[in-house]
């Protein structure tokens, strides 16, 4: 049903960082965008409406490098690699709303609209600057950022001196509110020792002002300055940006007057803006709770109700790049294990916050254990059960897993709610075992063979039935293709996309479940 955004109110609002598309996307990649399609399913499987946000940031050095590289104009090379980027997210199964390029018009026009509107309010200043450059990382370097042996950090590339006239923003007068923003909405960094660490950086260090600008014969490939032909507008002014662009080109009513785009008719969906999550990786965490609320300070709009904050991976023990050659190609472990496996161990594996490692062996074991033996062999062994020995259609109701399901039904919305997807998924997985121990337990191959337990079989019977649809609704939003073809295999009509249908006995006594089929099909490793 649709209605106007002024009938709907506010809808949750959830962004990743959008990728550098100079180069292809792995692990950790993924793996952000895959946190945040949990989340976006999980809220909507709530009934919440959700809109979800992710895409490519397309301009900067490193770009038009690698456009350079391979012999291609930056249009071209984004072009190309946005496809494959795109195709990556479909592959992943991610429910995105929208996919934003950089580079679109759309965006463009309202960093363009920030940029006149903060000048012409003072928000900025020119400034000639003497000193050090990477180019890598697009960034200025002090003396401060020197080791104690004088080189800088590898990290930084090529390092280079130079001398530049570039525009300012005023961003260290801001400094003392944002400490008390901070202080005062203690949940706008997560997780908290996330927090502590930027409040730590902003009581110990003074803030320098940021440079918003880069020479257009330096760097061409970027955003224009409206007030100003010779530069362009620095990649991470116009990366940000992307969160409040989108609905401010839709005319959402949450975006301040000044940037919004006028609309002709009245969009479908709640409100967006201000954000509700923008999840990103740690090493982005001071351009997301630093510069983006200053920022958005300065424009007079919002600030989003939470930056949380992921860890990375690495492969075994070690940082992944591309000169040890141990990058984890997502799309080869999806092609040989398939994608609800991929998602299963990435989540499973590392909660949202520490670091991780991924390990080939980790990955198997966790197919093996979890999903093959666990997850498979439980729906596989109770649906075949009930094939055989009922023909296929469930028996009257029976509360022996109740009290144990509906427990774990409670836990996986309170942590879903709070986003501890790996707790959600470890939640999930005590009542896969409760059920496999159930079977073990009650035995009801032994009770098939005399008919003096029927009644006994049907109790059991149905209490796997019961709990393979209950396991369904509750593992979509982690496992969507797991669950909808449980569905299919119970033959219940619809989706599992509903968290409301979690609830004991809903399961109509008397339908017919269809063919059970393996879900993780065992694998000789
Ligand atoms: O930083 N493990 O783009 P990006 C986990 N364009 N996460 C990882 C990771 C790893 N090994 N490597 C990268 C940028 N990431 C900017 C963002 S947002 C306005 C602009 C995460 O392609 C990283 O932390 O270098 C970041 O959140 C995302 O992947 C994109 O990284």
């Amino acid at each position: 049903m649709s209605q106007s955004k002024s009938h709907m109110g506010k809808c949750f609002y959830i962004t990743t960082a959008i990728d550098y598309v100079n180069g292809q996307p792995h692990l950790g990649h993924a793996y952000e965008k895959l946190a945040a399609d949990v989340i976006a399913r999980a809220r909507r499987s709530f009934g919440q409406e959700v809109f979800f946000l992710t895409g490519l940031d397309e301009h900067g050095q490193k770009v038009q490098q690698a456009a350079l590289g391979e012999g291609k104009t930056p249009q071209a090379y984004c072009d190309e690699l946005a496809a494959a980027w795109k195709d990556f997210a479909t592959k992943l199964g991610l429910t995105n709303n929208d996919f934003v390029r950089t580079t679109e018009p759309r965006h463009k026009k309202v960093v363009q609209q920030i940029l006149s509107k903060l000048h012409a309010e003072g928000h900025f200043y020119k400034a000639i600057y003497e000193g050090f450059y990477s180019t890598k990382e697009e960034t200025f370097l002090t003396e401060k950022d020197r080791r104690p042996d004088g080189t800088f950090d590898p990290i930084y590339g090529e390092v280079v001196q130079l001398q530049e006239e570039n525009y300012y923003f005023r961003l260290k007068d801001h400094q003392s509110w944002l400490i008390e923003y901070l202080e005062q909405n203690p949940s706008f960094v997560s997780p908290e020792y996330r927090r502590n660490e930027v409040l730590g950086f902003l009581k110990n260090n003074v803030l320098e002002d940021l440079c918003i600008t880069r020479p257009a014969f330096r760097l061409n490939w970027g955003i224009p300055l409206p007030f100003d032909a010779n530069y362009v507008t620095y990649v991470w002014f116009d990366a940000l940006t992307n969160y409040f662009s989108i609905p401010a080109a839709s005319g959402d009513p949450g975006i301040p007057d000044s940037f919004r785009a006028p609309v002709s008719a009245p969009q479908s969906g709640g409100q967006l803006w201000p954000a509700d999550i923008h999840l990103i990786g740690k090493d982005i965490l001071k351009f997301h709770a630093v510069f983006w609320p200053i920022l958005l300070k300065a424009m007079q709009a919002p600030i989003p109700k939470q930056i949380l904050a992921h860890g990375w991976w690495q492969k075994d023990g070690q940082k992944m790049s591309k000169t040890f050659g141990n990058v984890v190609d997502p799309l080869a472990i999806i092609d040989e294990w398939g994608v609800d496996a991929f998602r299963y161990y990435v989540l499973r594996e590392l909660d949202l916050g520490p670091d991780g490692n991924w390990t080939d062996a980790g990955f198997q074991g966790r197919y093996t254990a979890e999903l093959a033996n666990g997850l498979g062999n439980l729906v596989n062994r109770s649906l075949s059960m009930l094939k055989r020995y009922r023909n296929g259609v469930v028996p009257p109701r029976s509360n022996e897993l109740a009290a144990d399901a509906e427990k774990v039904i409670h836990e996986t919305r309170t942590l879903l709610e709070q986003n501890r997807l790996q707790g959600a998924l470890q939640s999930i997985w005590s009542l896969v075992s409760r059920a496999n121990q159930y079977v073990d337990h009650t035995a009801p191959f032994k009770l098939a063979r005399d008919a003096a337990n029927a009644t006994r079989l049907d109790e059991v019977l149905y209490n796997l039935a019961e709990t393979c649809r209950i396991l369904a609704v509750l593992l979509w939003p982690f496992l969507p293709t797991t669950a909808s073809k449980l569905y299919e295999q119970l033959a219940l009509p619809g989706a599992p996309n509903k968290f409301e249908a979690a609830s004991w006995g809903g399961r109509v006594s008397g339908h017919t479940v269809g063919t059970p089929a393996p879900l993780f099909p065992r694998k000789e490793i």
